[in-house]
C-alpha cells in the first residue's frame, strides 16, 4: 500500500538516512544515482557536511570509495542504483574488500511495494552484493533508517574492515522517518596485539636459522617500517612485504622492504628454508596455480604468525624488537637522486624519474607491472610517500583509487602510475577529477599492449598464433591518450624520452587546479 510520501516540513528518510551517515563520521559519497534514489539526491542538499562526488561509471565510485578509506581508515559512502548499478561497481568492491577498506555501499531499490512486480530493473540485490560484503541489510521499515545507517558503517569498521552494503528502498527513503539524538563519530578501532602470538615467535625464531618476515597491513606503518628495520639489523632476519598491499608507507630514510615475488619461483625460493613470521599479513599464496607448482609458497608448518591483519602488527613488532634488545635506527643516508642520462623512456628510467620527483607527502597509486616494479625498487630512494597497489587483481581500480586518495587528503600530491590496459577499464575516472578540480598526476605507461598477458603466454608454453596475439596488443588502433584526456577536460603532454618526461613531471608539479595526464611513450 502506498502511504504519502513526506511533507514538506517533515524529515524524509532520506535525509535521516544522510544525516545518520554524517553524523557517525562519513562525509563523502561517491555516487550513480537513477529514479530509485532520487530523494536522496534531493537530501544532499539538505544535509550539511556530506559532499556528493559525482562518477560516471559505478566501477570508479567503488574504487574512489577504497582509495579514500585506505587513506582515511573510515569510510566514504558509495551511492548506486539498484542490483545492475552495484554489479556495475563489484570489480572495485572485490580490491576493497581484499584491501578490508571501510566502505558505506548504499544501494537504491524500487518501492518494496513494487519489488513483486518484478519491473525491469529488479535483481537479487542481495546475491550481487554478498560476496563483496561483509554485512549487508535490506531497510525494513523507515523507522529503522538511522540505526541501520549507523550499524552498517559500525561494520565497515569493526576490524579488519571491509564493505557494507546498505539497501535502500525508494519508499523509506520518501517516508518521514524519526531522526535520533546526534551522536559522535563511529570510533576508529584501536588495534591490539596478542601476547601468547609474541612469545610463540619469538620461540619459532630460536628454532630456526633463516627467519623471512612478511608484512601486510599496520606492518607496512611507518611504526611498522621502522620496528622491522631494526629486528632485521638484529637477527638478520630478511623482510617482505605482501605482493599487493592495500598501502605501504615508502622512503624518506624509511627501510627498503622489498616486495614478495609475484611470480611462485622466486617467492618460492625466497621462503625457502625459512621460518615466515606473518605481520599483518595471511600466509602467501600463489597469484594462480600453475601445473606442478605449489600454491602454498611457504609450507604451513613453516609459519608463525605475529599478528593478523586488523591487529596492532606495528606494535606487535615494536615489542619484539624490544625483547631482542634491537639496536635504534641509524640515522638515514642523506637522499641520492638517480642521475638518469637523456634516452629512450625505458621503464627502469620511468621508475628511477618519477622517484626523484616525488614531493614528500606524496601518494602513488600503482597499477600495472610494467612501470609498477620497477618503480617500487626505485622509490626506497624517494622522498617519504604512501603507494597503494591493486589488492585484489581487478584491474581498473588505478585511477579511481588515486581519485579516492585525492578527495581524501588534498594536502597531498597524488599521482597514478598506471598501466595502458587497465587504465581504460574506469578512464572516465578523468572526468571526475576534471570536475573536482583535483591535482592528480596520472602517468600512463603506454606500451600499447597487455604486457603480463604476453609474458604468462610464455609462461604456459604457447606460440600464440594471429588471434591469440592480438588478444594480448592494443596497437591498432593505438589510444590517442591526449584526445582521450582532452575529451574528459584533462590537460595531456606526452613525453617520449627521458628528458621529456622530466620536464613533464615538473610542469605537473606546479600545477594544482587540476588534473594532468602525461602519455609516457615507452622504448
Ligand atoms: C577485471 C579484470 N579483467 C581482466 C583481467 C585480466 N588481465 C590481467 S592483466 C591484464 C592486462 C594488463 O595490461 P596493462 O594494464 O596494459 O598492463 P601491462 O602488463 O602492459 O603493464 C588483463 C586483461 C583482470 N585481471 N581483471
Amino acid at each position: 500500500m502506498r502511504t504519502n510520501p513526506a511533507s514538506e516540513t517533515s524529515t524524509s528518510g532520506a535525509v535521516v538516512a544522510l544525516q545518520a551517515a554524517a553524523s557517525a563520521g562519513v562525509s563523502v559519497c561517491f555516487a550513480n544515482p537513477g529514479t530509485t534514489e532520487m530523494p536522496l539526491v534531493g537530501a544532499f542538499d539538505q544535509v550539511q557536511g556530506m559532499r556528493a562526488v559525482l562518477g560516471l561509471f559505478e566501477g570508479v565510485c567503488t574504487g574512489a570509495a577504497d582509495g579514500y578509506g585506505r587513506m582515511l581508515g573510515r569510510p566514504a559512502a558509495t551511492l548506486l542504483h539498484l542490483g545492475p548499478g552495484l554489479a556495475n561497481g563489484l570489480a572495485n568492491l572485490h580490491n576493497a574488500r581484499r584491501a578490508r577498506t571501510p566502505i558505506l555501499n548504499i544501494v537504491g531499490d524500487h518501492a518494496s511495494w513494487h519489488l513483486k512486480y518484478d519491473a525491469p530493473l529488479t535483481s537479487d540485490i542481495e546475491s550481487l552484493a554478498r560476496p563483496m560484503s561483509r554485512w549487508y541489510r535490506s531497510v525494513a521499515a523507515a523507522d529503522h533508517l538511522w540505526q541501520d545507517t549507523v550499524d552498517g558503517i559500525e561494520a565497515s569498521l569493526a576490524a579488519p574492515g571491509g564493505v557494507a552494503t546498505l539497501v535502500l528502498p525508494v519508499d523509506f527513503q520518501q517516508l518521514p522517518a524519526p531522526q535520533q539524538i546526534r551522536r559522535a563519530p563511529v570510533p576508529l578501532p584501536a588495534p591490539t596485539f596478542s601476547e601468547a602470538r609474541l612469545s610463540d615467535v619469538q620461540q619459532a625464531l630460536r628454532a630456526r636459522s633463516k627467519v623471512v618476515f612478511l608484512l601486510g597491513d599496520r606492518a607496512l606503518s611507518r611504526r611498522g617500517h621502522i620496528a622491522a628495520g631494526r629486528i632485521a639489523a638484529a637477527t638478520g632476519a630478511r623482510l617482505y612485504s605482501e605482493t599487493f598491499p592495500a598501502r605501504t608507507e615508502r622512503g624518506g630514510g624509511l627501510p627498503d622492504i622489498d616486495r614478495l615475488p609475484y611470480f611462485p619461483e622466486p617467492a618460492i625460493a625466497a621462503l625457502k628454508d625459512a621460518v615466515v613470521v606473518l605481520a599483518g599479513a595471511v600466509a602467501p599464496i600463489a597469484y594462480f596455480g600453475y601445473e606442478g607448482l605449489p600454491s602454498e609458497l611457504a609450507p604451513p608448518e613453516s609459519l608463525a604468525t605475529l599478528a593478523l591483519p586488523g591487529e596492532a602488527a606495528d606494535l606487535a613488532l615494536e615489542r619484539l624488537a624490544e625483547l631482542l634488545d634491537a639496536p635504534a635506527p641509524l640515522a638515514a643516508a642523506p637522499r641520492a637522486p638517480y642521475s638518469v642520462s637523456n634516452g629512450p623512456l625505458t621503464p627502469q628510467a620511468v621508475g628511477r624519474l618519477l622517484s626523484n620527483a616525488l614531493p614528500s607527502g606524496a601518494i602513488v597509486s600503482v597499477e600495472g607491472g610494467t612501470c609498477g616494479y620497477p618503480f617500487v625498487t626505485a622509490s626506497a630512494q624517494a622522498e617519504h610517500h604512501t603507494i597503494l597497489t591493486n589488492t585484489g587483481g581487478a584491474i581498473g581500480q588505478g585511477l579511481p583509487v588515486a581519485l579516492g586518495a585525492a578527495v581524501a587528503c588534498p594536502d597531498r600530491r597524488v599521482f597514478a602510475l598506471q598501466s595502458d590496459g587497465s587504465a581504460q577499464y574506469t578512464i572516465q575516472s578523468l572526468w571526475t577529477m576534471a570536475r573536482e578540480r583535483l591535482p592528480v598526476v596520472m602517468l600512463i605507461a603506454s606500451n600499447r599492449r597487455y604486457g603480463i598477458l604476453q609474458t604468462e603466454l610464455g609462461r604456459s608454453g604457447i606460440e600464440p598464433g594471429p588471434q591469440a596475439q592480438r588478444l594480448t596488443l592494443l596497437d591498432d588502433p593505438p589510444f590517442d591518450w591526449l584526445a582521450l584526456a582532452q575529451g574528459y577536460g584533462v590537460p595531456g603532454l606526452r613525453a617520449q624520452s627521458t628528458d621529456e618526461l622530466s620536464q613533464a613531471l615538473a610542469h605537473a608539479l606546479e600545477r594544482t587546479d587540476g588534473p594532468l595526464l602525461i602519455e609516457m611513450r615507452l622504448a
